[in-house]
């Protein structure tokens, strides 16, 4: 941890030492920020866009998950940034996709002074109070790729606009099927805020009269586990034999489904699109398995995420609406409506193309 890591904002933490003190001289009921910024424990104060982007700034990486090589490469792009601004980065996180590990690792994380705390929430509450503690702390705290409530972080990075997602997922299922039969949704863990928000824009999206006749029969979980996954696509397959196809917007589900249609019967038959990296996908496409899917560059979206907390951290910018950052080689980025920033539209994968790309 550099000597002069905290130096270049000594402001913030005025301010938001000044702000625990007017909580304590109020017994908790009121803070001098409140009406301007109702959310627990931001420091509150102008961002100046012109301060210099600081130096030696403790990132660190965590994850939904460290063994899933979506988040490796994500995670990859934030370590890239964070050397070209100069800090220190490091990727920490559990090997199943559990919010009550990544608590534990949020405390340690603040205990040990880190600058910026970049995150993929496995749940949008149950690591709020952990996150919240860090940011009193003086952490900056980013999420990306799974938001939590937006009162416990400072900015979202956010792969491309949920409905943007949700309406690609429904239209690459629906043509594979011939605009008509039963699909099923193979998600990541039920309480994942990503998977969650996108199942419910399908839901409605689905709900439109040129979908009328797809039918989504039901959600399976395969909790971000390949096993998990490769027996739930086995599951629904045997519940609803006359299945046509099925949407998994999850690496790590549409591997595993890929994987499991195959080597069966129904290899060709069955469609199956959703999220994956396309080097988790390559041999399904060539195979026949999969037609298409989708997906974003995860290593831009860590180097935007990175890019984001360096910015907060040197009072660049708060997280307000309407605020500019500069995100190195991918450009300049303005945070959107409830601190959210957009990386851009996904990208769909197939035969012609899969062979571009190496992620
Ligand atoms: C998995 C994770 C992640 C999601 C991708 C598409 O790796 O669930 O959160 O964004 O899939």
């Amino acid at each position: 941890m550099p000597q002069l890591k905290r130096d270049p904002r000594p402001g913030l933490i005025a301010i938001a030492m000044a702000a625990v003190l007017v909580t304590a001289a109020c017994g908790g009921t009121t803070r001098g920020s409140e009406q301007d910024d109702p959310a627990a424990g931001r420091a509150t104060g102008q961002a100046n866009p012109d301060a210099p982007l600081a130096e030696g700034l403790d990132v660190a990486f965590l994850p939904k998950q460290v063994n899933n090589p979506y988040f490796t490469v994500a995670d990859g792009g934030g370590k890239t940034a964070v050397e070209e601004f100069k800090g220190s980065f490091k990727e920490v996180g559990p090997s199943e996709a559990s919010a009550s590990s990544q608590v534990s690792y949020i405390n340690t994380l603040s205990q040990q002074g880190t600058d910026v705390i970049v995150t993929s929430a496995n749940d949008p509450n149950a690591i709020c109070g952990a996150l919240n503690s860090a940011r009193q702390a003086g952490a900056k705290v980013v999420t990306f790729d799974s938001d939590t409530k937006p009162e416990c972080r400072d900015v979202f990075v956010n792969q491309a606009t949920a409905e943007g997602i949700a309406r690609n997922q429904v239209e690459l299922i629906s043509e594979q099927i011939g605009g008509e039969g039963k699909i099923a949704i193979l998600s990541a863990t039920p309480n994942a805020t990503n998977q969650n928000a996108w199942i419910e824009l399908m839901r409605a999206e689905l709900a439109k009269p040129e979908f009328a006749k797809v039918e989504l029969v039901t959600v399976a979980y395969g909790n971000d586990e390949d096993q998990k996954s490769f027996q739930e696509t086995q599951g629904l397959l045997r519940s609803y034999p006359d299945l046509e196809g099925i949407v998994s917007p999850t690496t790590v589900g549409v591997a595993a489904a890929a994987r499991y249609l195959s080597g069966s019967q129904y290899k060709g038959k069955v469609a199956l699109t959703g999220l994956g990296t396309p080097n988790q996908m390559r041999e399904f496409v060539k195979d026949g398995t999969v037609r298409s899917f989708a997906l974003w560059k995860p290593a831009d979206l860590g180097y935007l995420a990175a890019f984001a907390g360096a910015a907060l951290a040197s009072g660049r910018i708060t997280g307000a609406e309407g605020e500019e950052f500069e995100a190195g080689r991918l450009g300049e980025f303005t945070i959107g409506a409830g601190g959210v920033v957009v990386l851009g539209p996904p990208s769909v994968f197939d035969a012609e193309n899969i062979d571009q790309f190496d992620f």
